[in-house]
């Protein structure tokens, strides 16, 4: 379904069925996760949410598959940042219902907010790639979308600093775990915030 100017496009996808995919020329309170925001000036960006079965795993499903569709300079930041050369090009919100869960993603086209990247790539294009990753990858065995996933990721192997809940921890970001957790000197994250503190 496409839509003109809407809130959030999450919202339009929660009560239309599994597979419904909902793309947005303009989101006038596009959201991250934490109540953050996610801006984009109409016409700029892909902005789209998929609806599909709930998976524990989705969000790192979905951004293996969005890197794929992306392109290949495209790396993986913990949880789900998508990322060329170390700079934001797009982002993941994943909102799971009773029996559904709606997988936000948007990816800067022509324009990005100081500090962050754009991909330079026609809308319908990327968008097409992204459906069929998004299919293939969310069917996919979790230990395979795992292993992927690290071959994608800029985050292990490095310093990382994780802020959950106003706690700070920095340490070595080791490995992920079986549901997608990530293990910073042996202690596994379900969520939170990471910066890299060091290159790779
Ligand atoms: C995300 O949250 O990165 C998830 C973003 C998901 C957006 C899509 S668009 C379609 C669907 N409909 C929605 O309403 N949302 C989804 P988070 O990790 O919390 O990061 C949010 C932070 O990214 C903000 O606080 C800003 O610092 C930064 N940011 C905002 N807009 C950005 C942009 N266009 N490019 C890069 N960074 C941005």
């Amino acid at each position: 379904m496409r839509v003109g100017s809407v809130a959030s496009t999450q919202d339009i996808a929660r009560d239309l069925p599994i597979g419904s995919i909902v793309v947005a020329e303009h989101q006038s309170a596009g959201r991250g996760r934490l109540e953050r925001r996610w801006e984009a000036p109409a016409g700029t960006a892909l902005l789209v949410s998929f609806v599909l079965e709930r998976n524990p795993i989705l969000s790192l499903a979905a951004g293996v598959a969005a890197a794929q569709a992306c392109g290949e300079d495209v790396r993986l930041k913990w949880p789900n940042d998508l990322l060329v050369d170390g700079r934001k090009v797009g982002g993941i919100l994943v909102e799971a219902g009773v029996d559904r869960a709606v997988c936000g993603i948007g990816i800067n086209l022509t324009w990005a907010p100081e500090g962050a990247a754009r991909l330079n790539q026609p809308r319908d294009e990327v968008l097409e790639r992204l459906t069929e990753e998004i299919g293939r990858w969310t069917a996919a065995p979790a230990d395979e979308v795992l292993g992927r996933w690290r071959e994608l990721t800029a985050t292990l192997g490095r310093r990382v600093r994780v802020e959950l809940a106003g706690q700070i921890t920095e340490g070595m970001a080791e490995d992920i775990g079986p549901h997608g957790e990530l293990i910073v000197d042996g202690v596994a994250f379900v969520a939170g915030s990471v910066t890299h503190l060091t290159e790779q």
